[in-house]
C-alpha cells in the first residue's frame, strides 16, 4: 500500500496538547512488548483542517499513532487538538482473537463543557465467565481505589452497557485548576494502573483452540461494529473534517474489523 507510511509521532510534537502525557505513558509502557510499526494510510496520519464560520475559523489537528505485536492486531492512538473546541486521547488496543484478552479502550476528551474521560478493559464476550473472570477480579479493586475521587460520569447510553466492564472508570471533571488537578492527580496514576494490569494480562495470555477463537473474533466484531455505527465522535469529527474522510477513517481504520 504506497500511500501509508509507518508513524513514529512523537507525542511531545503536539506540544500544548493536553493529553500528551497519557500518551507518552502508553507508549513507555507498551514498549516492554516486541511491537512491530503499523501502516496507516496517509490521508489518517497527519491531517489538518479549518473549521468554522469565515470570521471565526479554527484550526483543528488530527494525529493518528499506531503499533503492533505479535498478541496485538493494533494498538492505536488518535489525538485531536482543536483548542477551546477539543483536546481528545482515543486509544484502543485489539488483541489477535487467537488469545482471550479483553480491548483497551481510553476515551479522554475535552470539550467547552468540561472534561469526559472514560477508561476500561472491555469485555469481548461480557456473558463468558471464562473471558471475563480473570479479568474483573484484578480490575474492580483498581476501581473501587479510583472512580470515588473523581465525579461519575452519569448515566451511559444503555446500548453501549453491553461494552464495559465492572471496573469501567468514567468521569465528568469540570474545566480549570479543579478539573487539572484531577487529571494530573487521579486520573493519570489510575491510567496507569489499568493499562499495567491490561499489559500483564497480554503477557500472560497463550494461544486458545480455533472454536474459542471464532467465538472471540465475532465478539470482537461485534464491538466494531456498534462503535463504527455509534461513535459519539462523528458529530465532531464531521464538524471538522466533513462527512467523507470521517466515515472514511471510522470504517476503514479507527473500527475497521
Ligand atoms: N470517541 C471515540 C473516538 C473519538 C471519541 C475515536 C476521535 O470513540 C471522542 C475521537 N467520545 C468522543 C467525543 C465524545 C465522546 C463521548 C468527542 C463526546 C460527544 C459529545 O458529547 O458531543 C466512551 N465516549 C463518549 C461517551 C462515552 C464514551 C460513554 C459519552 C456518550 C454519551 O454521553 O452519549 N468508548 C466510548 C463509547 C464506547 C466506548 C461511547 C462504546 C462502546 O467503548
Amino acid at each position: 500500500m504506497s500511500d501509508t507510511r509507518f508513524t513514529s509521532l512523537d507525542p511531545v510534537s503536539l506540544k500544548n496538547w493536553r493529553w500528551a502525557p497519557f500518551l507518552q505513558e502508553s507508549i513507555r509502557a507498551i514498549s516492554v512488548l516486541q511491537l512491530e510499526e503499523a501502516q496507516i494510510p496517509l490521508t489518517f496520519l497527519d491531517k489538518t483542517a479549518t473549521f468554522g464560520s469565515k470570521s471565526k475559523s479554527q484550526q483543528v489537528q488530527i494525529n493518528t499513532w499506531a503499533c503492533r505485536s505479535t498478541k496485538l492486531r493494533y494498538a492505536r492512538a488518535v489525538c485531536v487538538e482543536a483548542g477551546r473546541a477539543a483536546s481528545v486521547l482515543n486509544f484502543l488496543v485489539n488483541p489477535f482473537h487467537k488469545y482471550d484478552l479483553p480491548f483497551f479502550g481510553a476515551d479522554l476528551v475535552s470539550l467547552p463543557a468540561g472534561h469526559l474521560v472514560a477508561l476500561d478493559l472491555q469485555p469481548v464476550l461480557k456473558l463468558d465467565k471464562l473471558h471475563t473472570a480473570k479479568v474483573w477480579e484484578r480490575i474492580i479493586p483498581l476501581h473501587k481505589r479510583w472512580q470515588c475521587l473523581m465525579p461519575w460520569g452519569g448515566p451511559i447510553p444503555k446500548e453501549a452497557e453491553p461494552y464495559f466492564s465492572p471496573g469501567f472508570l468514567w468521569a465528568r471533571l469540570p474545566l480549570g485548576d479543579e478539573g487539572d488537578q484531577l487529571i494530573s492527580n487521579v486520573l493519570l496514576p489510575a491510567y496507569k494502573e489499568y493499562f499495567s494490569l491490561y499489559l500483564d494480562l497480554v503477557q500472560e495470555a497463550d494461544e486458545v483452540s480455533l472454536s474459542r477463537s471464532s467465538n472471540l473474533l465475532e465478539g470482537q466484531k461485534t464491538y466494531m461494529r456498534f462503535r463504527a455505527e455509534k461513535d459519539p465522535a462523528r458529530g465532531m469529527l464531521t464538524r471538522f473534517c466533513g462527512r467523507e474522510w470521517t466515515e472514511s477513517y471510522i470504517k476503514n481504520f479507527l473500527f475497521d474489523l
